[in-house]
């Protein structure tokens, strides 16, 4: 041991040790490497023919741009030494990615968006100077959908409300019309909602359920808080599990007061009515698909405009006068609970919103987008909602903490297309490089600049509303008091297999409640909608059915609020088509070439992966039995009688006891089709695929089953059925 050396210590490292991998240098280049992309604020590429790489430029870098020659090692001393404090690389790289995630939105937290452009018809143009809306003006959009109570990691077809929050980028700053699929809130004052979000997110010991409302602390505090009843009732319905984002209505829930360049007013609610209509799926497939494809709606959304089905919504407006007390056919239009049937105030279509490209970057556009009710142009305005007012403080403050800071406006995807020249300065990532030396008014040093805006410079002004002398108060008009008018509304206006679903949900999310009160109250609610609702679930509960305990109103049903009854485009729905991969191949391509030409998806779907047929004219197999599930097919089409399944699926006949291989049809095949019937889907069998239906114990004359007969006919029968959308009359509803 030299004098230098410490004890105890370890001895020099052996000149022989063998290194897993050896620091290289940079690759070279690949031809088609660029340089960044560059995005606009509607995530548009700005440049041309961009690539979808994932890194533009040739050689890796550090964030200050050093090429680095090697990422996989830290600086050591020596290849079995302590890691060096020294190594900038790997602190820039560890500490950027511990500092990768941001706060999920507290609400709203999981969602999907999409860019696209708002076409206005100019029918608004009477009423409102907004610029937007004139005739022929076209507006660049950015819309998320969202659930509402779920993580953002939560599966997408929970029963919920949906948000459907858009973005306008109009020439006079940005207008968003941040509304859900269901045209009422559960509460009408902003005060009230921290109270009904800590009763719908998980149980704070536990952290459970997830995503859920079939639980004690939502019903809870919705059947103590009765002005929850209407929208419950809705999320209760089919409106609370949506088929898809494509097929939701959006409502701007709060009325809006537009102001016309005479400055008249006129009170409106917004809805976006979808093109492909409003479509559910049924609570059995809703399930199903939170385990089997979490990301159902996410990925319905980007694969439909990927593929240029671009779904479109009208934006529509209902007009009322804007009396004095702000009631219309003594619905009160200041209560979020309340809506006005379309009966009574039809809804003016004004524009054509198209949704035609993906967000490029999840992150930067679809987590990053920060709404605002408050984010208005001039032509709109607010009214005294007491839940608007109250989202009107929300929404800044929530993107304070969410986006780390005051300056989140300045994030592509937020920005305004038009110019920006405010006073705000500083603060947490701060980007611009702002110029002058007098960033307040009145200044002299920057030459005055920049001056106000007056009405007829397009300045916003808020309309001057007169504001009723009275006593401050904690309380609401007596209007408010009303809670279960509009739901029996609802119920009434639902038919017989609506009202089925309704009955079922509740006796799903009450059944799910351990708490005795909670589901006595719960029916002591339902009495006061409907008494066979409220028998229904009781009996489903195995408890007494209560009196109601108010009187019950017999309002007119509004047909617009029922899903049913009418047809729509079968735009991008999802065919399935089974095929054992050997015989009936050519009803395969008859089917797939129908459901291409109706405008729709065929996915082939046989026992493995790759392609059947001859080489010169291959079919491709796009899911295989294994991969397939029925929640993700609208129809479900037999090409044939697909062949025995390998014994490994058990698939022997029932009837043979020896346990030899039978003529009985894969199991999966089977599940697939009894799901589907199951479901109310479209069920269509090429020729002999008939006989799947018997071993499917599946009356080949049943409704919404079409069977026997060419590949053409079938999809005919298919597609005429898809119009529709389910097979309702399918099951005799008990109600
Ligand atoms: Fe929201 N809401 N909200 N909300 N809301 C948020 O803002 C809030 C309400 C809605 O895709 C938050 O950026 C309060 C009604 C949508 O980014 C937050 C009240 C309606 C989205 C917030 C309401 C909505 C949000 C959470 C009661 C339908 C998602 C993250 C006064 C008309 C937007 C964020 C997106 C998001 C507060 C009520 C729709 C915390 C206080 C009513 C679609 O600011």
């Amino acid at each position: 041991m030299s004098d230098n050396e410490i004890p105890g210590a370890p001895g020099p490292e052996p000149a022989q040790i063998d290194e897993p991998t050896k620091p290289r240098g940079p690759l070279p280049p690949k031809h088609d490497q660029r340089g960044p992309e560059t995005v606009s604020p509607t995530g548009q590429p700005t440049g041309a023919d961009q690539d979808k790489v994932a890194q533009g430029g040739a050689y890796l870098t550090t964030a200050q741009g050093a090429r680095l020659y090697d990422t996989d090692h830290s600086l050591k001393a020596g290849p079995r030494g302590p890691v060096l404090l020294q190594d900038h690389h790997l602190r820039e790289k560890i500490t950027h990615f511990d500092h990768e995630r941001i706060p999920e939105r507290v609400v709203h937290a999981r969602g999907a968006a999409a860019h696209g452009v708002f076409r206005a018809y100019g029918a608004a143009a009477g009423i409102t100077k907004a610029a937007f809306l004139a005739e022929g003006a076209e507006t660049p959009v950015f819309v998320r959908f969202s659930t509402v109570l779920g993580s953002r990691g939560s599966a997408d077809t929970v029963r919920d409300t949906r948000g459907f929050a858009t973005k306008f980028y109009t020439d006079e700053g940005v207008f968003d019309l941040v509304g859900n699929n269901i045209p009422v809130f559960f509460i009408q004052d902003a005060i009230k909602f921290p109270d009904i979000i800590h009763a719908g997110k998980p149980h704070p010991d536990r952290e459970i359920p997830q995503a859920q409302s079939a639980h004690d602390t939502f019903w809870d505090f919705v059947t103590l808080h009765t002005e929850a009843t209407h929208h419950t009732l809705w999320n209760m319905s089919d409106r609370g599990i949506p088929r898809s984002y494509r097929m939701m209505e959006g409502f701007g829930v709060h009325t809006f007061r537009l102001v016309n360049a005479e400055g008249a007013t006129t009170l409106v609610k917004f809805h976006w009515k979808p093109k492909l209509g409003v479509h559910s799926q049924v609570w059995e497939e809703a399930q199903i698909a939170c385990g089997m494809d979490p990301d159902f709606h996410r990925r319905d959304l980007a694969d439909a405009i990927e593929a240029g089905a671009f779904p479109q919504w009208e934006l529509g407006v209902q007009t009322f006068p804007d009396t004095e007390d702000q009631m219309f056919e003594g619905i009160d239009l200041l209560d979020p609970t309340k809506i006005v049937p379309e009966e009574l105030a039809p809804v003016k279509p004004i524009g054509l919103m198209t949704l035609n490209a993906n967000p490029s970057n999840y992150f930067a556009e679809t987590e990053q987008v920060a709404f605002h009710v408050g984010h208005l142009v001039p032509g709109i305005d607010v009214t005294n909602d007491a839940l608007m007012q109250g989202r009107l403080f929300s929404y800044v403050d929530t993107q304070i903490t969410r986006l780390g800071g005051p300056n989140f406006a300045q994030l592509p995807i937020n920005r305004t297309h038009a110019p920006v020249n405010d006073m705000l300065r500083d603060g947490m990532h701060q980007t611009a490089v702002h110029r002058g030396v007098a960033p307040y008014r009145p200044n002299s040093l920057d030459g005055g600049c920049p001056f106000t805006a007056g009405a007829d410079t397009g300045a916003y002004i808020e309309v001057p509303v007169e504001v009723p002398a009275a006593r401050k108060v904690r309380d609401a008009a007596a209007s408010f008091d009303d809670h279960f008018s509009q739901a029996r509304l609802f119920w009434l206006s639902m038919t017989p297999t609506e009202r089925e679903h309704i009955t079922a949900a509740y006796t799903f999310e009450l059944g799910k409640c351990w708490d005795q009160a909670v589901k006595e109250r719960g029916l002591r609610v339902l009495a006061n909608i409907d008494p066979q609702l409220c028998a229904h679930v009781a009996q489903g509960l195995g408890l007494p059915a209560p009196e109601a305990t108010v009187p019950l109103a017999s309002p007119e049903p509004s047909a617009a609020l029922s899903q049913l009854g009418r047809t729509w485009p079968v735009d991008g729905r999802v065919v399935g088509i089974v095929t054992d991969g050997e015989s009936g191949l050519d009803a395969v391509r008859q089917a797939r070439g129908a459901v291409l030409d109706a405008g729709m998806v065929p996915l082939v779907i046989a026992p493995s992966g790759g392609k059947l047929g001859p080489d010169d004219d291959p079919v491709t197999v796009q899911r295989t039995f294994t991969t397939a599930r029925s929640i993700e097919f609208d129809a479900i089409v037999l090409a044939g009688a697909p062949a025995p399944a390998p014994d490994a699926y058990g698939a022997r006949d029932a009837k043979t006891d020896d346990g030899a291989r039978s003529t009985g049809v894969d199991p999966r095949v089977l599940l697939l089709v009894t799901e589907a019937f199951r479901h109310g889907k479209a069920v269509g069998a090429c020729g002999d695929g008939a006989t799947v239906l018997e071993k499917a114990g599946v009356a080949s004359d049943a409704p919404g089953v079409v069977a026997g007969g060419a590949a053409s006919t079938v999809l005919d029968g298919v597609t005429e059925l898809l119009a529709g959308h389910r097979a309702w009359d399918r099951f005799t509803p008990a109600l």
